[in-house]
Order: C-alpha cells, then structure tokens, then sequence
C-alpha cells in the first residue's frame, strides 16, 4: 500500500472500498449521466473526503444538499455513505448532489441538540462495540446503550473487550459480558499479547465494511493498527489516574485492511443518548419485551396493574431485575424523546411536508433499504 505522507490520509484503492453493485442501482434511478458514486472515505474539519473511479476529492455538498441539510440531518453525509458525486465545468471542487440511500445508518442524538438526530456511520455490516478490560468492572449500563444503538443500525454487532492483557480473570469479564450479550459475540482482543486479532481480522473479510465505537482510550485505533500491521493511527495514552482516554481521534476515517475489507475509525463516544432505537431495545433485551407481551393491558406500566407479564417474569427468574431496571431507563429516555419530538411537530406549522424528500419520507425509505440489503437472521 503506498501511504501519502504529505496529507493525513493515505491513497484509496476505489475497488477496495466495498460492493458498488447497490450504489450503482441507486445511482440509476437519479438517471443523470453526469454523475458517479463516490465513498465518503473521511470526515473531519474540512469538506467530506469522498473516493470515485476518476479519484480522491474534498467534495462540497451541492446548493439543493445544503439547504436540505439544514432542517434534515439524515442528508448530511456520514463516514461509509455513497454519494452521486458531479464534476461541474469550471468548478475547481467536487460536488455533490445527493447520499444515496442507506443499507444500515448508526445514529446516536445529536448531543447539541433537544431532539435531532447524528448520523455517525453509513452502509456499515458490522459495529465493533470496544470497552476495554483492566481498570474497573466494566460498566454493564453502557455498554447494553451502545448495544441497542448498534442492533439499530441495521449492522451486526460484536463487543470487542480490549486490554485482556490488563485483567486478572479475562474469563470471568467474558461470562459477565456474555450473559448480557445475547446472540451478540464477545471477543477478548490484547495489543500487547497479540490475542483476538486474527479472530477479528476473519470478522472484517473484503467487500465487508466495518467500524469500531467505543469511549476513547479503549483502544480502538491500536486494534485497527494491528490489523494493518502498521501504526497508521495516532494512539495516545490513557489518563493513569482514572484510565480515560485524551480523545486522540479526531476524523472519522475508513481504512482498508491488507486483504480484507474496510475498517471505520472513529473519536472516542463522549456521549451515547439514544434516538429511535425501539428495534435495537427489542433485540437488546429480547426476554423482557417479549414478556411485555404477555401484558394483559398495552400501556402496563409493570407496577401495579394485574396479569403483567413482566411481573411474572421477573417472579420466575426469567428476567434479571438490575437488567430490567436499566431497560426501563432506556424506555423512559426514549418516549421523553418521543414526547419532545411530538411537540415540536405540533409546535411546527403544519404545513411541513410530509411526502417525497421530507425527513419522514427519508427515514422509511431507509428502513426499507436496510431490510432490503439486510436479510438478518432473527
Ligand atoms: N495494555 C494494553 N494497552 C492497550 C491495548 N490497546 C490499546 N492500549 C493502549 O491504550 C491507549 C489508548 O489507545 P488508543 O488506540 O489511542 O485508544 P482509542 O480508543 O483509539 O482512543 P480515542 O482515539 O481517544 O477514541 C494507548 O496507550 C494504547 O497503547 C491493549 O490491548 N493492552
Ligand atoms: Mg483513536
Ligand atoms: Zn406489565
């Protein structure tokens, strides 16, 4: 591979950067001979990096794109996105015209803001959800949030437990994390021992696109340079006194892995509040929203109301009462934000579009996609 060492980022192998047989389709239906797909390779400060058959480009969204990306940010692009991308005459600079739609989309909400949503990956088949083992226990809570909003994506999740060389009892943090894992694997990774990294480079095969999210320090950058077999990414130290990361990532950048697929790295997660995640709750805590169903009434609040099947569950053992307490704290945190967005709509004037383009109209058509190109086996 040659490295550009001039520029932040290395030269991109166009035919390495994923299937384009589904961008291509969505390309054809915007019937325009003048433009091409195109990866968003990197996002950082400056415009969007994007890769093409014709080459590597900062490319600036187009007039139309900047105005929907406004009021909508699902058109904003993320890191994995293809693009339309068009070569105006006499502009200097790339453009494009539209995101072509997803095959998976992980989301978080937009820590700035009440009731909007972030877009940080697109068309990703597998999230790597990296906590790190040593320091303290790991934190159950936090990693089944990032759970919920990977199973929502669309993508397939596997929790990476960095650091094995750091833990006393490796075997005993896996049962733990198992336990709460579901179908979701959970493998043990060392940078320093060298464990786990071939069993995640066979999770990372060509024309796979995968990504890693986790809090910084975890090591997600070090374990994507032991797949490369180079230290490519900067890696920083973690804070000896509590083991936080110094947020050394600051791009959120795709990489190629030497005769595998592709490989997303992003900043360390400050915060993970959830959006629209009822998919990804249902596929976290299967036991207990099964038992909801057994709820004789649909709006039981598990309390006090009679035949509630959570109750007799939680009485025969089958559901964990901390597991329970903490599904119901994701629950409430996402009707508030039902209930905030709901006013917000109401507040609107009610004149909003709701048909072809409107943010609605995006969501369901990705959704779509993601079924389409993601026959999951559940
Ligand atoms: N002991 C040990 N240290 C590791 C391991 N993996 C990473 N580290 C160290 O952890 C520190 C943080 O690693 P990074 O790869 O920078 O972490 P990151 O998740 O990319 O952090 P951000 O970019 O800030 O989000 C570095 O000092 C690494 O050397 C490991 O398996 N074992
Ligand atoms: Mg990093
Ligand atoms: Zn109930």
């Amino acid at each position: 591979m040659v490295y550009v060492t001039e520029t932040d980022h290395y030269s991109y192998d166009f035919t390495q950067l994923g299937d384009t047989s589904y961008p291509l389709a969505e390309l054809a239906e915007l019937e325009r001979d003048d433009l091409e797909i195109a990866r968003v390779v990197r996002l950082d400060r400056g415009l969007p990096l994007v890769v093409s058959q014709t080459g590597t480009f900062r490319a600036e969204p187009s007039n139309t794109l900047v105005k929907q990306m406004k009021t909508d940010p699902f058109s904003r692009p993320a890191v994995g996105d293809w693009v339309a991308l068009a070569h105006p005459e006499g502009h200097e600079t790339a453009q494009f015209e539209a995101i072509l739609p997803r095959k998976s989309t992980f989301t978080r909400k937009d820590p700035g803001e009440d009731t909007s949503v972030q877009v940080i990956l697109a068309n990703v088949d597998v999230v790597f959800v990296v906590t790190a083992l040593g320091e303290e226990p790991i934190n159950i809570a936090r990693l089944e949030r990032k759970l919920v909003l990977a199973h929502e994506s669309g993508a397939r999740p596997v929790i990476v437990l960095t650091k094995g060389d750091r833990s006393d009892d490796p075997e005993e943090e896996v049962a733990i994390v198992s336990a709460i894992a579901g179908d979701t694997p959970v493998i043990v990774t060392s940078a320093v021992t060298g464990e786990g990294t071939e069993q995640l480079r066979s999770l990372v095969p060509p024309q796979t696109t995968a990504a890693m999210i986790g809090s910084s320090g975890v090591g997600k950058s070090t374990l994507i340079n032991s797949l490369l077999g180079v230290d490519l990414l900067a890696t920083k130290a973690v804070r000896e006194s509590d083991d936080k990361g110094r947020h050394t990532t600051v791009a959120r950048e795709i990489v190629v892995v030497p005769e595998g697929g592709i490989l997303i790295d992003t900043p360390g997660m400050r915060g993970v509040a959830l959006w629209q995640a009822d998919e990804g709750l249902a596929l976290t805590y299967p036991e207990i929203v099964e038992a909801t169903q057994r709820c004789k009434f649909a709006n039981c609040t598990h309390d006090s109301e009679p035949q509630c099947g959570v109750k007799d569950a939680l009485e025969d053992g089958t559901i964990d009462p901390e597991r329970f307490e903490r599904y119901t704290k994701l629950r409430q945190e996402l009707d508030e934000l039902d209930e905030k967005r709901e006013e917000k709509r109401r507040a609107a004037s009610e004149s909003r579009p709701h048909g072809r383009g409107s943010q609605s109209h995006r969501i369901a058509k990705d959704k779509r996609n993601m079924r389409k190109y993601h026959k999951r086996k559940r």
